[in-house]
């Protein structure tokens, strides 16, 4: 492994999506705003992204895009947020492999080349399938999913770790489970129901939801996201015996669970249960994950639970709806 680098330019790519708008406000907090450079492929950022410090569309699969930017602003870090998500990947599986492993392959050779200090890609507990125990699901176990992203999302571990050890590229990745935030909606995956449920609560005090009541999966509050991401980006190197692969575990419920949480604070809150396609994806996915390794080799640990998480995004998103922003 080569002698590590200080992280000092640092481009985010998909940082318009779910995680990416919110992961770069809190890397230009952290590291100066003129050195996170925004980058999206399509969708016209925030004006807070815009304003905030520097922003430009690339489209990751041309390697000339991201070049230029690279060259530019003397990226010595890339953190690779662009991907097509389960649900979406299954309707176009091509799309989803070109984004997830041939995007991911052009951003490693450019960091490879450039002699980066390090790229962080995260990863996804869509890399488990059927045949991995489902419940605290260890961190390395079968890896056989049976979706597109998925796939993709294995041989990005492999990849990344394939780096590491070949080139001393420094490669860290973390499976994230689902996501729920207030600020930018998700796009195209399985666990958006946890996000749409609450819009819908705020709304119009119910929701149909599209996997079943005993639907259990890991899930994770956007502040505790956003720390391990950065924590696992911060820490030594010399620390990690993993590195492209971590579980991190912060809550579990199951959809039904999700409604009563609600249901707490927003009385006469009603749900029902339509489930289509992404039934088979949920089912396939862990119902809560081992994080040990994330804990032991990092020191990863959430703060939110699911009580504490509802409370929040109904505060939020209940500001929003008076001020006629949803
Ligand atoms: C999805 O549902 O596809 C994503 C994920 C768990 O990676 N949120």
């Amino acid at each position: 492994m080569t002698s590590k680098r200080e992280i000092k330019k640092v481009l985010v790519t998909g940082a318009v999506g779910q995680i990416g708008s919110e992961l770069t406000l809190a890397l230009r907090r952290r590291f100066g705003a003129d050195n996170v450079v925004a980058t999206g492929r399509k969708t016209a950022p925030s004006d807070e992204l815009k304003n905030s410090g520097p922003f430009y569309f690339i489209d990751v699969s041309k390697r000339e895009t991201l070049e230029e930017v690279v060259r530019k602003h003397d990226i010595d870090t890339i953190v690779h947020m662009a991907a097509i998500l389960s649900a979406v990947g299954e309707q176009k599986p091509m799309l989803a492999w070109d984004v997830n492993v041939n995007g991911l392959l052009t951003v490693l050779e450019c960091a490879r080349e450039h002699e980066m200090a390090q790229v962080l890609v995260p990863s996804s507990i869509a890399v488990f399938g059927p045949e991995t125990p489902r419940d605290n699901t260890p961190n390395d176990t079968i890896l056989k999913p049976k979706t597109m992203y998925g796939v993709s999302k294995v041989a990005g571990e492999l990849l990344g770790d394939y780096y590491f050890y070949k080139y001393g590229l420094d490669v860290r990745g973390l499976r994230y489970p689902g996501i729920i935030s207030h600020e930018t909606a998700p796009g195209g995956g399985t666990t958006d129901f946890a996000v749409a449920i609450y819009y819908e609560a705020v709304r119009q005090n119910r929701y149909t939801c599209f996997v079943r009541e005993d639907t259990r999966l890991p899930m994770m509050y956007m502040p505790d996201c956003i720390k391990a991401t950065i924590d696992l980006m911060m820490c030594d190197v010399s620390k990690l015996k993993h590195h492209s692969d971590f579980n991190v575990g912060s809550m579990s419920f199951s959809a039904g669970e999700l409604a009563a949480s609600i249901a707490r604070y927003m009385p006469g809150f009603e749900c029902s249960y339509e489930p289509d396609f992404r039934q088979q994806i949920a089912d396939s996915w862990p119902m809560s994950v081992d994080d040990t390794a994330a804990r032991e080799e990092w020191g990863w640990s959430p703060d939110y639970d699911l009580d504490r998480m509802t409370q929040d995004m109904l505060e939020n998103l209940k500001r929003k709806h008076a001020a006629g922003r949803i």
